[in-house]
This record gives C-alpha cells, sequence and structure tokens, in this order.
C-alpha cells in the first residue's frame, strides 16, 4: 500500500526510546519559562480516545515550538483518577479501584508515549496517591479555617438511582449527568465550598485573562451577575413583617399586582405548608400556586395587594419573593390570568426611585462538596461527642482510604466508609475522647482543582509545592481543554485559586493566562463516538497502520481546531503520502549549495509561526503541502533549506522530521535546534496589470516592473484572449503604471 522509503513502524519508536533516554523534553526550573498544559484525563479502560489526541498533540505542537524558540517549556501529563467508573466496576466486581486504575493508567501511558508527546514525565501525577490527596485534603482544612466550608442542610439534587447528590452543574436538562435519571429534590447535610464568597471577583476578573469569549459568556451566564433593587412590601394584616423582593425592574412597581412567595418562603412566613410542589423552578410552564391569604401593601400607591405562593419563584435566588407585574413579564401574566388575579395595563413609569435599594445577585450557589463514595478523597475530619467538629491535625494527613468489603453506599444512603467500623471509631485529636470520622468523601472536581501547581513541584513532601517554584511556574502560560468544563473544572479552580491567592499560598490572582478549547472529533456517521454505536477510532488501530506522525497530521489537519470535525478513514491516506514525498525529497539534498533563495519556503515559515499562535494548524499544514509540490520542482535542494523545512513540519510530524534531519548530515536533536526565522524573499519581477474596455475589466497580464505604456498597449494587442474586445477605433489609453490599463474606444 505505501512506499517502502518511509517506515514509521520501525522509525518512531526507535526515536521514542532515544529521546526518552536523552531526556529532551524534561523542564528545568529556570530559565525563561512557559507553561503549556492540557487537562489531565480519567483514565477509563476504554483507553484514549482521538479527541484526546486532538488536544493533546495542539498543544505538543506549541510546546515543541515554543522549545525551538529556546524557552523553558513545562509540557506535564498526569491522571485525574478517581471518579465513577472505576468504583462502578468494583461494585460489580468486587475489584478494588485502585487496582482498575493502575491498569488503565499504563495502558493510557503506553498510548500516549506511541504518539510521541512531548511529556515530561519526570512530573507525572495522580489524583488518587495519597501522597497527591495529602494535599487535596490539607487545603479542605484551609477552607474550612477560613470559613468556606460549612456543613448545611440544603435541598440538593438526588439522583435516586446512583443514590448521589449533584451539584447544580451535573443537572443536565433536569436529569443526572451520569446516568440519565430524572434528578428529585432531597434534603440532606452536605459539606459545602462556599465559592459564592467569590461569584464578583471570577465574573469581573475574566476581563484580566485571554479567554475565547465563549468561554467568557458562558462562566458569566453562570455566574449569573444581576443589578436590581431589593424592595420591602409591608403586610397589611395587623402585622409588622414585611416581604423583601428582589427586581431587575423597579420602574415597573406601579403596574406590580400581587406578590409571589416560593414554598420554602411561604412556610417560613406562615408556618402553614402549602404543598404545591417541591420542584420550584423559573421556567415552570404549568403554572401553579395558591393564595396564602396574606395581603401586602405595594409602597408606590399604597394599595393592598394579595399575596401569593407560585411554583415559579425558587427560594435559591434574589429574597425568593418577587413582585408580580403581569402587564410586562410574560411568567406573571400567565399566572395572573391562570388565577384571575388584577392585571394593569397603563400605569405610572415614573417616581418609583425610593422605594428600594440597590442590590447585585448571583444565579451561582454554593458548591456541594460531599459524596456518599468510596473512591474520593477522604474529607479529613473528625466529630466528637464534646468538641464537636474537628480537623484532622496535618501531621495525621493524609486520610487514607481503608479497604472495604462492599462498595455500595449503606441501606441510609450513607458512604461504603460508614461500614468500616475500625477506620470511622477514633480519639477526638483535640480530648481523646470517644469520636468519629467523617465518611463522606469529595466530589472528583476536588483533585483537578490545584494539579497545576504540583507539576512545578511534583514530589514536595512539605507542602503542596514550593513557593518559590510556584512563583516561577504560575501562572499557567496557555491552557487547552473541553467546552464542556467551562462552568465545572474551569470554574472551580479560579476560585480555588483565588482562595489560595488571598491565603499568600499562590502567587497570581488567576490561574491560566490564556484559554483555548478545542471542537470534537465526530464518528464518520457524523455522530458522537460511542461503544455503544460502536462507531468508536481507537488511535492505537490507527498508529500501528499509519503511524503516529500521520494520525498527529491528519488530527490536526482535519478542521479549524475550535471546531467540531468529522472522522474520514479515507482522509488519513492524505498526510500519509505527504510524509512520503518529503522522505523523497530528501534524495535531491545537496550540502554544497550555497545561498539558495526560495521564496515559497520563506513565505512558509513565516505563514507556519503565525499560525501556530493563532492554532491555525489546518492551513499551516496546507501551506506546507504547498511548499513541498513547490520543493518537487527544484532540481537540487540545499542542505540548509531543506534542514529549514523540516524544522517547521517538526512539531507536527516528530519522528519523520527527525529522522530525516538526521539523514542530511545534521547533528543532535531537531528538537533541540532554534527555530527558523523567514529571510526577507526577493522582489517578484513581474507584476499584474488588469486590462480594462471603457472601464469594464476584461483580463489581466504580465509584464515587466517599470515596462513602459507602448510596450503594455503591445502586449494586449497582441493577446488573443483580450484583443478580441476591442472592437472598434481607440480613442484614448489610460495607464496606471503596475495597476491598469483602460482602453475607451
Ligand atoms: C418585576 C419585574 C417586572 C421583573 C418585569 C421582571 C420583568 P434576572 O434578570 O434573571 O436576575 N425574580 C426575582 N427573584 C426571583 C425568583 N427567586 N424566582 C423567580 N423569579 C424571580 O431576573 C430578575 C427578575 O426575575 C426580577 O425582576 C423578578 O421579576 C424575577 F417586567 O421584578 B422582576
Ligand atoms: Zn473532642
Amino acid at each position: 500500500m505505501y512506499m517502502s522509503k518511509y517506515n514509521p513502524l520501525k522509525i518512531e519508536p526507535k526515536w521514542q526510546k532515544k529521546w526518552d533516554s536523552q531526556k529532551i523534553y524534561k523542564a528545568s526550573d529556570k530559565g525563561d519559562k512557559s507553561y503549556i498544559l492540557v487537562e489531565f484525563p480519567y483514565p477509563s479502560g476504554d483507553g484514549l480516545h482521538v479527541g484526546h489526541v486532538r488536544s493533546y498533540t495542539a498543544l505538543d505542537v506549541v510546546a515543541r515550538k515554543r522549545r525551538m524558540e529556546g524557552k523553558n517549556v513545562l509540557y506535564p501529563m498526569g491522571w485525574d483518577a478517581f471518579g465513577l467508573p472505576a468504583e462502578s466496576y468494583a461494585v460489580k466486581t468486587g475489584i478494588h479501584p485502585e487496582i482498575t486504575t493502575k491498569k488503565n493508567i499504563a495502558n493510557f501511558k503506553k498510548q500516549m508515549k506511541s504518539l510521541g508527546l512531548s511529556f515530561d514525565w519526570s512530573r507525572e501525577i495522580n489524583t488518587t496517591d495519597p501522597k497527591y490527596y495529602k494535599w487535596t485534603q490539607w487545603i479542605f482544612l484551609q477552607f474550612l479555617k477560613a470559613g468556606l466550608a460549612y456543613k448545611a442542610k440544603t435541598e440538593i439534587n438526588w439522583c435516586p438511582k446512583d443514590k448521589i447528590g449533584l451539584a447544580n452543574e451535573e443537572v443536565i436538562d433536569g436529569k443526572c449527568e451520569r446516568c440519565g435519571t430524572p434528578v428529585e429534590k432531597r434534603e440532606k447535610e452536605q459539606w459545602m465550598l462556599g465559592i459564592t464568597k467569590y461569584a464578583d471577583r471570577l465574573d469581573k476578573d475574566l476581563d484580566n485573562v485571554d479567554y475565547p469569549d465563549r468561554v467568557k459568556i458562558q462562566q458569566r451566564n453562570w455566574i449569573g451577575r444581576s443589578e436590581g433593587a431589593e424592595i420591602s412590601f409591608k403586610l397589611a394584616t395587623g402585622s409588622d413583617k414585611e416581604i423583601k423582593v428582589f427586581t431587575t425592574r423597579p420602574e415597573t412597581i406601579f403596574g406590580a399586582t400581587f406578590l409571589a412567595l416560593s414554598p420554602k418562603l411561604a412556610k417560613e412566613l406562615t408556618g402553614k405548608d402549602f404543598d404545591i410542589t417541591k420542584d420550584t423552578d423559573r421556567e415552570n410552564k404549568e403554572k401553579i400556586g395558591k393564595d396564602t391569604g396574606l395581603k401586602a401593601i405595594n409602597p408606590a400607591n399604597k394599595e393592598e395587594i394579595p399575596v401569593w405562593v407560585a411554583n415559579y419563584v425558587s427560594s435559591d435566588y434574589g429574597t425568593g419573593a418577587i413582585m408580580a407585574v403581569p402587564a410586562d413579564d410574560e411568567r406573571d401574566m400567565n399566572f395572573a390570568k391562570k388565577f384571575n388575579l388584577p392585571i394593569v395595563k397603563d400605569y405610572q413609569k415614573t417616581g418609583f426611585e425610593d422605594f428600594g435599594k440597590k442590590v447585585v445577585r448571583y444565579k451561582l450557589r454554593d458548591w456541594i462538596f460531599s459524596r456518599q463514595r468510596y473512591w474520593g478523597e477522604p474529607i479529613p475530619l473528625i466529630h466528637c461527642e464534646k468538641c464537636g467538629v474537628v480537623a484532622v491535625p496535618d501531621k495525621d494527613l493524609p486520610v487514607k482510604l481503608p479497604k472495604v468489603k462492599k462498595y455500595t453506599y449503606t441501606d441510609t444512603g450513607e458512604s461504603p466508609l460508614a461500614n468500616v467500623e475500625k477506620w470511622v471509631n477514633v480519639k477526638c485529636p483535640k480530648c481523646g475522647g470517644k469520636a468519629r470520622r467523617e465518611t463522606d468523601t469529595m466530589p472528583n472536581w476536588a483533585g483537578s482543582s490545584w494539579y497545576f501547581y504540583r507539576y512545578g513541584d511534583p514530589k514536595n513532601t512539605k507542602a503542596f509545592a514550593d513557593a518559590k517554584k510556584l512563583k516561577y511556574w504560575q501562572p499557567v502560560d496557555w491552557y487547552n481543554g473541553g467546552m464542556e468544563h467551562t462552568t465545572l473544572h474551569l470554574l472551580y479552580s479560579r476560585f480555588w485559586n483565588k482562595f489560595l491567592y488571598d491565603q499568600k499560598l499562590v502567587p497570581t490572582s488567576e490561574p491560566y493566562a490564556k484559554r483555548t478549547s478545542h471542537g470534537l472529533i465526530l464518528a464518520e456517521d457524523g455522530e458522537k463516538m460511542s461503544k455503544s454505536r460502536g462507531n468508536v477510532v481507537n488511535p492505537e488501530d490507527v498508529v500501528k497502520v499509519h503511524g503516529a506522525d500521520t494520525l498527529r497530521l491528519y488530527e490536526m489537519f482535519m478542521g479549524p481546531f475550535e471546531q467540531n470535525v468529522t472522522w474520514s478513514t479515507d482522509g488519513i491516506v492524505g498526510p500519509r503520502r505527504f510524509l512520503e514525498r518529503i522522505f523523497g525529497l530528501s534524495e535531491k539534498v545537496y550540502k554544497k549549495i550555497e545561498n539558495q533563495k526560495i521564496n515559497i519556503l520563506e513565505k512558509t515559515i513565516e505563514k507556519v509561526t503565525s499560525d501556530i499562535e493563532t492554532m491555525n494548524f489546518n492551513t499551516a499544514i496546507s501551506q506546507l503541502m504547498i511548499c513541498s509540490n513547490a520543493l518537487e520542482k527544484e532540481e537540487k535542494i540545499s542542505q540548509e533549506n531543506f534542514a529549514r523545512f523540516l524544522q517547521i513540519l517538526a512539531p507536527f510530524a516528530p519522528h519523520a522530521t527527525e529522522e530525516l534531519w538526521q539523514k542530511i548530515g545534521m547533528k543532535n536533536s531537531i528538537h533541540k535546534s532554534e527555530w527558523p526565522k523567514e529571510k526577507e524573499v526577493s522582489k517578484d519581477t513581474e507584476t499584474n496589470v488588469a486590462v480594462q474596455i471603457n472601464g469594464k475589466t476584461r483580463g489581466v497580464i504580465r509584464v515587466k516592473n517599470n515596462e513602459n505604456e507602448e510596450n503594455v498597449r503591445k502586449i494586449v494587442e497582441e493577446s488573443t484572449s483580450i484583443k478580441k474586445y476591442i472592437t472598434g477605433q481607440i480613442k484614448k489609453v489610460i495607464y496606471v503604471p503596475g495597476k491598469v490599463i483602460n482602453f475607451i474606444i
């Protein structure tokens, strides 16, 4: 099928071994740094996905270019290895998640290595390693000390199938993100993290980072900053109680014809359970409500208005109460119509200023931080009968996961850890009295909220990372990851960073200077790749047939990096042939030629250099292809020029270029060489001139620079394709040198 001169299956493992032993991708802790990061994966049993390859190769291209530009590059990899699949597997098989995880990591690592990614493996981390999660636990305790970790009985999203509490972010269209079961509301005591305290800064500081607009917009919508007013409505019914409403439209107050309360607030206010529904939601289509019997005074016009309880008022936004303006709000209108409440259309629109006070509200809720799970970091707390909640002392960290017999939650919905009596029963670190360990574990977003610090100092046993090293490496210069993490991981880790920054434990107020995001790779049938559809492409299979360089080139060539693209098995042959032709070119390379100038090569160097920065990998590669076509037309290529061509191709196809680099007699590794600069291209000696007849363009001719009018005119009159338009006497000729010649007839 392929030419024999290029044999990736032989040269790729050879170079991988050599690079490994020469440690050419190892980062030091000094020099001009560049920290390039991709989201570390959950090592699932399915192995690497072609989508992983897209993200890792793209940033590998950037990392390789940066190294060649002389930077001290950190491009690390690790494992975000706590998570549900390993635990579900343990429930089914009894095999400890640690064992499954180890096996999966080995497979992932082998696959990554076969792609020639330039990770610094000496800094590999694993969130399930007790030496790592010791620091996840330690950071949790800093939150606790600062009053930002607290226990609360909250109405949580509860998945009845997984028997697990879910954060809002984990509920998609009312269903559990993991299993698709409709989510219920449930009251449960949970550990919470006070992310809402940072809502304003998480919103505002997006101004200071280089993120794509779509990421900023999505985060801002999620944080949901809203400026409005809080207005008090006194109750008419004798008492001196009042109801506070939150409104973004205080100017509509004269049109407010009733108040609507969330069921929770109505109960607090009246002591009565109106029992309309637990699932309040602002978008509830079917409006449900009841009259509380209370009356309030509209402070604007002093009118007495009814107070209702309604299913479209949520208890956890604003004040949990609204002033309803049916004339101007559709939801209020529907509710008013259904329950025959007054609707006033022409109301006074001025003079509303004095009634409220300005407030800012956020939709963001505090983060539910406990799970009733086995395979997660134990929350390092102890409950003492006398002292209450006591932090596990630093010297006793990490609190390691004990072995369990069963991985399922207990009958009361507690974590499987609650069954391990020997582990649970401890002495209180404060008073020595009887105490019990907390049995909740952390959500899988914990370990990934700070992992980017650890790469800078992965083996530290005294701190989560040394302050000097943090100062040197932070912030991450360029972070690529999935859009689906915008309101989860990306927001959570920004929050942890801001907290640690306030604690003076990290040096920058934002963790990532620049964020980019890749599109998905869809299967050949245009659908999402999934096991059940049987349309998954395994990168390992592609590497085994075509080689890693071909796969890398193909994935970078498929389409614009930020967009979704469709896999095409036929498409893989193109990049493969391209590499073969480069091998063919190497036979025309001569050492002796000096100062050979090939304009297209200089243009290509310039374009590839800038296209990599803007992630236009596909256009960089097509330019490289155009250039190689042109090189094929040259009889001889100088060693210098061919070497420079190889250098700009090296980030995409590291193995093939290294092989040819050596073959044409260059020293050291191509990946340690200096990124080439384009030389000034020699000026064209000819130029295009448009030909017009009576102002209408009829063609274009090539003429020498500075050609005189008479000769230009002659060329036109001799051109068979244009002269046919000159159908009469030429009255006048207007020539703008080097641009256009116009014949008036
Ligand atoms: C009067 C009004 C008149 C309103 C009008 C809107 C339009 P955003 O922008 O999303 O912050 N609201 C306030 N708290 C609510 C709650 N807990 N549940 C449901 N709805 C609530 O939305 C603010 C507006 O949503 C507020 O302004 C309030 O209705 C409603 F022509 O007050 B408005
Ligand atoms: Zn105690």
